[in-house]
Parts: structure tokens; C-alpha cells; sequence
């Protein structure tokens, strides 16, 4: 089932990045302090594929609770129609059953083989527990057919924002920022999709690629797209990459601290097995896109990423580049924690 991203993300962990070990050493746990403003956030998401997009959506609820952030919207990468009903239950189980979620369209029962066009995956099981979400616990979604079509719904929402007032976090493929790039004035505003991320965006942050080179599995899901994305996309990017996620190990604490209705839990339980903790790749990116580096990580030199259409990417060094991939700066486990302290956090007004 879902162990084919498994063995494909280990297949393509193939390039040394020996960063991070070292600058772990001797930092001080310090704990992190929520901004006093919320984070106006979109999440866009492979939900359904691997399950940190899940400790994600469970994560951004709880600093929605916090005051720490404000999602705007949570839109689905991937043409499965179990993905925005399965989100739908995460938010409603925390009492954000409102929140906006869109997605790819179309939408399907068995997605295709390549999942998008131009990818070089050519099979993604991108159903799984979002499925076991969507159909058992409360949403009123029901199915991805059922919600807007998430460039749509981005252009929508970016035109009511200020001006450089909106992250965008993105841990899956970048079709739908590769669309929103690409579309034109519509009803909803008299920009371009560039134009408007230009307007509206203050950063992208992106759980993707290898650093300082390699191949990941986000972005062989759209090459195209995320090289788009990587070379045109008008703000900021920092990229959380491979290496950083995939030895932060959290989600095990979900099992004996949170309730056993908890939608996240169960989706942990249903990829990982009961107890068991999963990489940190997507919950990094968003943890940053809500907190900043904080005290646990930092930013590389300036630069330009660019990605090949097999899905390999290379970082320049380049004082003007826009572009940054994190380094840590605690160890992993004191990343985790903070992390996985928000991901147990007891929802202010859920339903159980
Ligand atoms: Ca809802
Ligand atoms: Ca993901």
C-alpha cells in the first residue's frame, strides 16, 4: 500500500548532506515562543500519501489554537477524492471545520499511474488513511469532488489579503503552485497568478529536494513544476529538505497522550502501526512557515535552486538568490519535541 513512498524516499536518499549532526551539538533546548501575530497560512498537501502530511494538519490546528497561526485554506495535491474529506475530519475533530480546503482536479478512486503529468513516480498510493478519514470520521466534505479547484481557491483568497501577508507551505508536488503560477485574471482578481503571489505572498516554504544536491520524491511528482516554481516564483522559497525531516522521528507520543478518537493518531496507526514514529519531512516546513527558524534551525546562504526533469536538484550559492534550504541548530531530538508537543496538544473545542 503506502510502503512504496517508503521504499521510494529511502531508494532516493542517496547523497550525503553531513550538515546539521554537527551544528546539533551542544545547542541548548530552548523552548518556542509563539509570535504574537497569527500566521496567515496556506497548506497545500499530498495528504493521503505519506502520514506526516496528516501530523501536519494536526500540527497547524493546535497553533491555530495557540493564536500562533491563521490557515486560510488547506489545498490538496493530489487527485484523490478522499483527500479533502480527510483533512476536512482533522480540522473538524479540532472545532476548524471551516477552514477552506480545494483541491487538484480531477479527482479519482485510484489515482493514475504517473499521479500527475510529467512526473517521474509512475505509481503513488495517495489514498490510505486519508480514505479511512474522510469515510469514518466527521467532515462535511465527503468527497474532493465536492470543494473548489485549488487554483481556483487560491486566487480567490490571495486577492482578499494585505499585501505580503500570506506563507504558503507546500509537502507534496507543486502542480497546484505550478498552476497558480500560470493562470490568468479571472473573477476573482485582474492579476496574473504571479502577480499575485508577488502581491500577496511574503514566502514559500517547501518540504522538498536535497541539499546540497540529490533527488526527492516531492519533487519527482511535478519536475516541471517545481523547477517553475524554483526559478520563477516572485518571493522567497526556503526548502526543507530531504535530510533535514528524515531523522526528526515523531508521531509514537500520539498514541498514549492524545484521545483515541484523535483523526491523527489513527492515521499514524493505520501507516506507522500502533506506537511508532514516522521522519519529520513535512512538519518541519510547516513548523517554520508558522515559527520561523526559532531557536531549532537556520538558514543557509543565499542562493538559486534549480531541478532537472528527472526531479534532481542542485543549490547555488548566490549573495541576490531568494532561495534557502534549513539547517538544524538543536539536536533532533529537541526539534521533535517541540514538534511533537504541538501535535499532542488537546484540541481547545473539538468534538470528542
Ligand atoms: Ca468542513
Ligand atoms: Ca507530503
Amino acid at each position: 500500500m503506502n510502503g512504496g513512498r517508503r521504499l521510494t524516499r529511502s531508494a532516493v536518499a542517496v547523497v550525503t548532506a553531513a550538515f546539521g549532526v554537527a551544528a546539533a551539538l551542544g545547542a541548548q533546548p530552548v523552548a518556542a515562543k509563539p509570535s504574537t501575530t497569527p500566521v496567515k497560512l496556506i497548506f497545500d498537501t499530498d495528504f493521503g500519501g505519506d502520514v506526516d502530511d496528516a501530523g501536519v494538519a494536526g500540527m497547524l490546528n493546535a497553533m491555530q489554537d495557540n493564536g500562533e497561526v491563521e490557515v486560510l485554506a488547506m489545498m490538496a495535491s493530489n487527485p484523490t477524492r478522499h483527500a479533502a474529506p480527510g483533512l476536512d475530519a482533522i480540522n473538524t475533530y479540532y472545532g476548524h471545520g471551516n477552514i477552506p480546503i480545494g483541491s487538484l482536479k480531477p479527482v479519482y478512486d485510484h489515482v493514475p499511474s504517473p499521479p500527475t503529468p510529467g512526473a517521474v513516480i509512475t505509481s503513488n498510493n495517495v489514498s490510505g488513511y486519508a480514505e479511512l478519514l474522510g469515510r469514518g470520521w466527521k467532515n462535511n466534505i465527503g468527497d474532493s469532488s465536492r470543494v473548489p479547484d485549488a487554483v481556483d481557491l487560491y486566487r480567490k483568497i490571495l486577492a482578499k489579503q494585505d499585501d505580503a501577508s500570506v506563507t504558503i507551505v507546500a509537502v507534496g508536488g507543486q502542480i497546484n503552485l505550478g498552476g497558480l503560477l500560470a493562470s490568468g485574471p479571472d473573477q476573482h482578481s485582474p492579476l496574473t497568478g504571479a502577480e499575485l503571489v508577488s502581491h500577496k505572498v511574503n514566502k514559500l516554504v517547501v518540504m522538498g529536494a536535497r541539499f546540497p544536491s540529490g533527488r526527492e520524491w516531492n519533487i519527482m511528482l511535478d519536475p516541471t513544476a517545481a523547477a517553475t516554481v524554483a526559478k520563477d516564483w516572485p518571493t522567497p522559497i526556503v526548502y526543507s529538505g530531504f535530510e533535514i525531516g528524515d531523522t526528526i522521528l515523531t508521531g509514537s507520543r500520539l498514541f498514549t497522550e492524545t484521545h483515541p478518537n484523535n483523526p491523527v493518531l489513527n492515521a499514524y496507526e493505520d501507516y506507522v502501526g500502533w506506537g511508532n514514529n514516522r521522519s519529520s519531512w513535512d512538519l518541519t516546513a510547516a513548523y517554520v512557515a508558522v515559527r520561523g527558524t526559532d531557536e531549532l534551525f537556520k538558514l543557509s546562504e543565499p542562493g538559486q535552486v534549480k531541478i532537472t526533469a528527472d526531479g534532481s536538484n542542485t543549490f547555488q550559492a548566490d549573495p541576490s538568490g531568494t532561495r534557502h534550504y534549513l539547517l538544524t541548530a538543536a539536536p533532533d531530538e529537541t526539534i521533535a519535541k517541540a514538534i511533537e508537543d504541538l501535535m499532542v496538544q488537546a484540541p481547545v473545542k473539538g468534538w470528542h
